[in-house]
């Protein structure tokens, strides 16, 4: 029997556009104290070792800071541990995992699978890599590392790879796409026993076996992932394949519709978004519809920059731009201006009234003008 965990894609060293500095930080920092959480979950749950299937680092660029800080929590997990090169982090010239920094601090439970070579990791339990060695392969990788296989009888064969399976991809003719049929024959004829792949950072079960999974990623990082956040805990053997998904992650990636059409809205808008006890650990994205008055666009925006200081980014997202702002004699009925600023408001709603470009530009400086006014009250 084989007990180990099947993880991927921690992506160390990514960055985001969105985030400001500190977010950048926290963000980094996440990825590197899922290493130890890992490190824990192997313990309480005595896995043998760990597989990391492909897209350890983000980049081969990574800094140097990014790789010593990885393999320090690296060295820290209480079992060996087999990293597999991705497409982020290929097996090429410039791999990161053929440069000094790597090579010179890399700890003794730590092993990069660099071929499809079997690799005796527990009696009778063998891995076979498929390692990218470029960030263009020109074929399956599963099908070329499995093809040689023979079966041999009470040893069992993980196989450790990256990419897109052929039943998912919506790009048949990518070359380098893992047919998931040849991989069934080879369980079929007991060549290999379970398909531990990265590269989709959803976690996903494949087929019917239950044998091909994705483990997805175990810290998330984008608002389209399924399920994000976990390692598995897989316990197999020639009868059996029992997993078991364990949370990992402490972000998350939230898109959230609200319906504004009011101060009653606002006011529940405000509320839930409020009530999130992960804020700075929240990357969030609104979409937004309705009508607001100039005033309650105000009130809004006012809400938007409260938020952006909470939470960990609120990038701005395509269908905010659907909120309808209708000036109405209200709005400016305490602004309580005269001479060259009532004729300024008087030019800027004429123009608020057009749809185009003017018009909106003419809104926002209107919700400004609410907003500026009501925090000198
Ligand atoms: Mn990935």
């Amino acid at each position: 029997m084989a007990r180990f965990i099947h993880t991927g894609d921690w992506q160390l060293g990514m960055t985001r556009h969105y985030f400001t500095d500190g977010a950048q930080e926290r963000f980094s920092q996440a990825r590197f104290d899922a290493i130890a959480r890992i490190g824990e979950l192997a313990r309480e749950h005595a896995a043998e070792f760990v597989v990391v299937c492909g897209d350890v680092f983000e980049t081969n660029q990574v800094d140097r800071r990014t790789v010593s800080r990885a393999l320090d929590g690296l060295a820290r997990v209480p079992v060996p541990v087999y990293l597999l090169p991705g497409n982020h982090d290929p097996l090429d010239a410039g791999s990161l995992y053929r440069q000094p920094t790597f090579t010179q601090r890399k700890p003794s439970n730590v092993r990069v699978l660099e071929t499809s070579e079997p690799l005796e990791v527990a009696p009778g339990v063998e891995l076979v890599g498929a390692p990218w060695t470029s960030k263009r392969p020109l074929e399956d990788l599963v099908a070329r590392a499995t093809r040689g296989l023979e079966p041999r009888p009470g040893r069992l064969r993980i196989v450790v790879a990256h990419g897109a399976l052929d039943a998912l991809s919506p790009n048949p003719d990518d070359p380098a796409l893992i047919e998931l049929a040849s991989f069934e024959r080879a369980l079929a004829e007991r060549r290999a026993h379970y398909l531990a792949l990265g590269d989709r950072h959803s976690l996903t079960s494949v087929g019917s076996t239950g044998r091909v999974r994705y483990a997805g990623a175990p810290e998330p990082t984008d608002f389209d992932e399924v399920e994000p956040g976990h390692v598995l805990l897989v316990e197999l053997d020639d009868a059996r394949c029992q997993v078991e998904p364990l949370r990992v992650a402490t972000w998350g990636f939230e898109r959230r519709e609200f319906r504004l059409d009011g101060d009653a809205d606002l006011d529940a808008f405000a509320r839930t978004l409020e009530d999130n006890p992960n804020k700075a650990r929240t990357v969030l994205k609104l979409d937004l519809i309705g009508t607001l008055t100039i005033r309650q666009k105000a009130r809004l925006d006012q809400a938007l920059e409260d938020l952006e200081d909470k939470y960990a980014a609120v990038p701005l997202s395509e269908r905010r731009t659907e909120l309808a702002v209708t000036p109405n004699d209200a709005d400016f009925a305490e602004l309580a201006l005269s001479g060259f600023g009532a004729a300024a408001v008087a030019r800027l709603r004429e123009q608020a009234a057009t749809t185009d470009e003017l018009g909106r530009t003419a809104r926002a400086a209107l919700a400004l003008l609410v907003r500026l006014s009501e925090r000198r009250a």
